[in-house]
């Protein structure tokens, strides 16, 4: 039985229409992101704050899972049938939903989810679709304690220990769409070079000696499902 973690980033999600983080078109060149992205910029602003998750909320209703995700879907979808004898496991820092719309299950999202809230004085993570602001009470506490349910810089992305199990499990780890500079889900292709085959899917090369055993350069959309395609034909 192959176990595979797959680590996917906002590069996954670029072609169905999502801006990634870094880059030309970049969603942090309007925006300095110790002003968005951290506890403390949120404490200084939280109006600001709120609204450029707002924004970001209310564009994921107008995009779709691209053939990147479809294709991840669809292998752990085999495995469920007996066509694949393997287990999928996705790791995702990204913060949309667009994994789960199209059909993946086992999905852990290391820096929490844009269609969540997060009430900082009862704790309660309640789904959330529309805007949120200052002022706007918990659905469970009524205080107006509500942030955006993400991890910024400096705090503990979600779900560490299943992670780090997951990890260790694995024979093949496989990184899609992301630029590797933001730890620790920079640092897992290391923490399986001693146990696990792994592969990199990127638009394109980085920088330096690469730490993968094998890249594959182009676009998500034709290079993952050629990847999961050849998985199930052997
Ligand atoms: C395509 C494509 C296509 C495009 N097809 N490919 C100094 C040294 C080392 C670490 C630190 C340090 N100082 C501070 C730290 C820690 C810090 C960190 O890593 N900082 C670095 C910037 C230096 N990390 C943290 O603070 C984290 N917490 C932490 O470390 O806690 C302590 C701890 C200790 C021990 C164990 C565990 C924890 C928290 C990090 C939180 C990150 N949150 C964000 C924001 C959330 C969402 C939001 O606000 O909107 O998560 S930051 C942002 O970057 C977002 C992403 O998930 C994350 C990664 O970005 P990603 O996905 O890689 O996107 P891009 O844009 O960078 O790259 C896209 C790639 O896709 C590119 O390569 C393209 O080529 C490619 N691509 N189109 C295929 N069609």
């Amino acid at each position: 039985m192959q176990r595979i973690v797959v680590l996917t980033g906002a590069g996954i999600s670029q072609e169905s229409g999502l801006q990634t983080f870094r880059g030309p078109d970049g969603l942090w060149n309007n925006e300095h992101i110790e002003d968005i992205c951290t506890p403390e910029g949120f404490r200084r602003d939280p109006l600001r704050v709120d609204r450029f998750y707002n924004n970001l909320r209310a564009g994921l209703t107008a995009v779709q899972p691209n053939a990147a995700h479809l294709a991840l879907a669809g292998l752990e979808q085999a495995a469920r049938d007996g066509r694949w004898q393997g287990h999928l496991t996705i790791i995702t820092q990204n913060i949309d939903d667009l994994h789960e719309r199209a059909g993946s299950h086992d999905v852990i999202h290391m820096h929490g989810e844009l269609l969540r809230l997060r009430c900082t004085g009862c704790g309660a993570t309640p789904a959330w679709h529309g805007d949120c602001f200052p002022d706007t009470p918990c659905p469970v506490c009524h205080a107006p304690t509500l942030r955006p349910d993400i991890v910024w810089f400096g705090e503990m992305p979600y779900h560490m220990d299943t992670i780090t199990q997951r990890l260790a499990a694995c024979d093949l780890f496989v990184a899609i769409g992301t630029s590797g500079v933001v730890y620790p889900a920079a640092g897992f292709v290391d923490s399986v070079a001693d146990h696990a085959d792994t592969m990199l899917f990127n638009l394109e090369a980085r920088s330096g000696p690469s730490p993968f055993d094998q890249t594959i350069l182009g676009p998500a959309t034709h290079t993952v499902p050629a990847w999961t395609q050849a998985l199930l034909a052997q």
